[in-house]
């Protein structure tokens, strides 16, 4: 469950939070394929509960599932399955968010006023009836009998049992060593992969038993061979909060999938804010701090749909501009991890809803960051390619790709100058970090390497450059 089934070249997955399925094809045609994205995760599809409040439905509604029918605030079934075979068609593969943890939080229904479900189906939250007819699920699916209340806040810290058993902020808590809930659970995942998709982002896998997950996991079909070639195990990545100090650990789940390595963007938040040096990034991988596994045990990313909405974030968010623009560039130019970029909406309240969820003809401000998707063309350019001729200074890095990129991090408050050994063939570069190469024409920096692969320029204050084999001016 670790292999990615992404193309060789395409080593960067984009979370297209709350996306609807017809903007999510179209993004792989007109956007992802001719940049080096190799998937999309994608909000949870299944049908879910809506609420509304001063015509506003929050985001968080699609993490309490009603039913495993594909019928979402992003679209219906066909036009999910239509974006799923649009974007396989352009080598863009589908990685479906999946809540398997729980169903609405308890009191819930589907009658009362201002509330209902995504579809039609029914369904009866109450404490003790716990009824979810589509599914079908009953009060005996439940975790109940085992813990009738919510996880508590010391329990993360010595109660594994309490955090697997009991439910997470009052959502409905399923027992997942019930046959009859496996087997839901196993043929809701199982659909998904005949119709395509290559993996699943498991929603909470903290809150489920290692053994139950896996028990499904062996059990599902392989993808598609048509699509992923012979023999495929879908894409596996646990949400496992673990920064330390937890009675789960991140270990539990390395042998069925990969897991949400919540470290790295702390790590890389804390050097840029110079907490840290990031001097120290020329080490961040396995064995960097806790939680820093091998590279196919994790998926690094700087900011997630939940921790940029915390009051005060431990990492950077978009709400830090430039800041921010530094720390994916340093995750896409470095070799650790199949890395996630964050594709989501401006808010300013925590629970906000996407904007286009009212009438059709939305004001949608779109503003793609030049910066991130030159980078993600500069990791797939380098994939495979080492990180060589590492330089560090206080407050600054800089590395080669191995004849494929150059990358170099100026975290310090005065310009870096100073001659460096690219590994790059000889030529004029375009930086890719502040400019890109449009024809002939370089919008930034030029950058010229000599016959030795040498090269000097200058990183401004709090910057960063970044070149390759895809921004020689005049061809590779
Ligand atoms: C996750 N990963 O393990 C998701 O990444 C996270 O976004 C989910 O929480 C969480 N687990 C459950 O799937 C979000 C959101 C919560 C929200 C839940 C359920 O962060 O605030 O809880 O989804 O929609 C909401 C209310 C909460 C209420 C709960 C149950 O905010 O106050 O608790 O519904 O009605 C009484």
């Amino acid at each position: 469950f670790d292999d990615c089934n992404t193309l060789f070249d395409r080593q960067t997955m984009v979370h297209l939070f709350e996306w609807k399925w017809e903007d999510v094809a179209k993004e792989c045609e007109d956007f992802l394929q001719y940049n080096g994205y190799g998937a999309v995760q994608v909000s949870p599809p299944n049908e879910h509960i809506m609420i509304y409040t001063n015509n506003d439905v929050p985001w968080w509604v699609r993490y309490q599932p009603v039913s495993y029918r594909l019928i979402s605030r992003s679209g219906t079934e066909s036009q999910f399955q239509n974006m799923v075979d649009r974007c396989n068609k352009v080598g863009v593969r589908i990685i479906v968010d999946s809540v398997l943890n729980h169903m609405v939080g308890v009191g819930q229904k589907s009658d009362d006023p201002g509330r209902g479900s995504s579809g039609t189906a029914s369904f009866d939250g109450r404490d003790g009836i716990e009824s979810f007819p589509a599914v079908p699920y009953s009060s005996t699916d439940f975790h109940d009998p085992v813990c009738h209340g919510d996880i508590q806040d010391s329990d993360y810290h010595n109660n594994a049992n309490n955090v697997r058993n009991c439910r997470l902020s009052g959502l409905l808590d399923l027992n997942h060593s019930s046959t009859h809930v496996r087997n839901m659970v196993t043929s809701y995942l199982t659909s998904l992969i005949n119709m395509g998709v290559g993996g699943f982002r498991l929603d909470a896998s903290k809150h489920m038993f290692p053994n139950d997950l896996q028990y499904v996991l062996e059990r599902l079909p392989n993808l598609k061979a048509d699509i992923f070639g012979a023999n495929q195990k879908p894409f596996v990545v646990h949400e496992v909060i673990d920064r330390g100090g937890e009675a789960i650990k991140v270990n539990e789940y390395i042998s069925i999938g990969r897991y949400t390595n919540f470290n790295f963007g702390a790590a890389v938040a804390s050097a840029i804010w110079k907490e840290s040096d990031v001097a120290g990034l020329s080490t961040l991988g396995p064995g960097f701090g806790y939680g820093n596994l091998d590279d196919h045990d994790i998926l690094n990313f700087i900011d997630n749909h939940d921790n940029q909405r915390d009051d005060h974030p431990y990492v950077l968010t978009y709400k830090n501009g430039d800041e921010y623009r530094m720390g994916n560039a340093y995750m896409l130019a470095w070799t650790y991890g199949y890395t996630r970029v964050m594709s989501s909406f401006d808010f300013k309240l925590h629970d906000q809803g996407p904007p286009n969820q009212g009438a059709p003809n939305y004001a949608c401000v779109n503003t793609r960051w030049p910066t991130i998707r030159q980078m993600v063309q500069f990791r797939a350019v380098c994939q495979g390619r080492a990180a060589t001729e590492i330089v560090t200074e206080s407050n600054r890095i800089a590395f080669a790709r191995e004849q494929n990129g150059f990358f170099a991090m100026n975290n310090a408050d005065s310009d870096w100058k100073r001659q460096f050994d690219t590994t790059l063939p000889s030529g004029s570069y375009c930086d890719q970090y502040d400019g890109e190469l449009q024809g002939s024409m370089c919008t930034g920096q030029t950058i010229t390497v000599d016959n030795n692969g040498k090269a000097s320029f200058r990183i401004p204050a709090r910057g960063c450059i970044a070149f390759s084999v895809i921004s020689r001016i005049g061809g590779r």
